[in-house]
């Protein structure tokens, strides 16, 4: 009779400033896109969780919302929902965006981890973008902390490094019986993804404020009989003035966002969409406690 090593699995919530890359880790890990990616910071508004099977091991990772200086009340959810998914989690990665170092943001989030008596596995990110020169201070650096239960060079855009980091991380689950179905690769859901695919583009397509903004609602998700897929989505922003933003010069940029859109969630979704984009208004969208909890927050007092 041949023995069977025990089963493994947990979470590991990945933590780090905006930007840090952690959305792309999560898509590199599980090889598929689940978090939209984009430059611009605080693109992550909750949790995403996506599951990877090595071996005998089920590694649930966790996408989290960037750890920074929160000023309104909806940043104040998403860094709450980043430290409590550290908090619930087996392990921690620590994302250091190479190219920042050790700056404020990441400075606080060491500290932070200090204050809790967590240790995290630390792995500097985007190690294709920089010197390797600039790597080895930072490397001290973090080693110095004493928060580090380990350091990793990853790109997590090339996947350079990352092999080993979750070799890593399997080696950290307890023994368990696995917390997802072995086909189910995360617990977000097609009608989240649409919403979110658009929010993306908003990202990618509109000026600096605006995206901060918005969110975006899935209202219909209907199978067709061709195979096809009918999406209807809304795009809520805050202001009068914002909505002939996102519509454009005779609805320009909406198509432009539908389009690109409807390309991504084709690709994603493996069939063919039709997308309906609308744009509502609805003044203080962000002050609604419903808003935060369809989003996948809490309301913070
Ligand atoms: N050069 C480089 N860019 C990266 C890497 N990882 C992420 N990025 C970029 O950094 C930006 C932020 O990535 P994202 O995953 O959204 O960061 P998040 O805010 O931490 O989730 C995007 O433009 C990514 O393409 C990396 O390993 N190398
Ligand atoms: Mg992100």
């Amino acid at each position: 009779m041949t023995e069977h090593p025990p089963k493994r699995a947990g979470f590991v919530a990945i933590l780090g400033a905006p930007n840090a890359g952690k959305s792309t880790l999560l898509n590199q890990i599980v090889g598929r896109k689940l978090s939209i990616v984009t430059p611009k910071v605080q693109t992550t508004r909750t949790r995403i969780r996506g599951v990877r099977i090595e071996g005998e091991a089920q590694l649930v990772l966790v996408d989290t919302p960037g750890i920074f200086q929160p000023r309104r009340r909806l940043d104040r959810a998403m860094v709450d929902k980043a430290w409590g998914e550290a908090a619930e989690a087996d392990a921690v990665v620590l994302l250091i965006d190479a190219t920042r170092g050790l700056d404020d943001d990441a400075t606080r989030i060491l500290d932070g981890l200090k204050s809790s008596g967590r240790k995290a596995v630390v792995a500097i990110n985007k190690v294709d973008a920089v010197a390797r020169a600039t790597l080895l201070p930072i490397a001290k650096a973090i080693d110095e902390s004493g928060v580090a239960a380990a350091v990793f060079m990853i790109s997590a855009l090339t996947g350079d490094g990352v092999e080993d980091l979750v070799r890593d991380l399997v080696k950290r689950l307890p023994e368990s019986e696995w917390l997802f179905p072995e086909d189910q690769l995360s617990d977000i859901t097609e009608r989240f993804l649409a919403a979110e695919i658009v929010r993306e583009q908003l990202f990618l397509k509109l000026g600096r404020e605006l995206p901060y903004a918005a969110t975006v609602e899935t209202e219909r998700f209907l199978e067709q009989k061709d195979g096809s897929a009918r999406i209807e989505a809304t795009i809520i922003v805050q202001k009068d003035s914002q909505k002939p933003i996102v519509l454009g010069h005779q609805g320009s940029k909406i198509k432009e966002i539908g389009q690109a859109a409807r390309v991504e969630l084709e690709a994603e979704l493996e069939r063919r969409v039709h997308l309906f984009l609308f744009v509502k208004v609805r003044k203080g969208w962000d002050e609604e406690p419903s808003r935060f909890r369809d989003m996948g927050l809490d309301f913070p007092q």
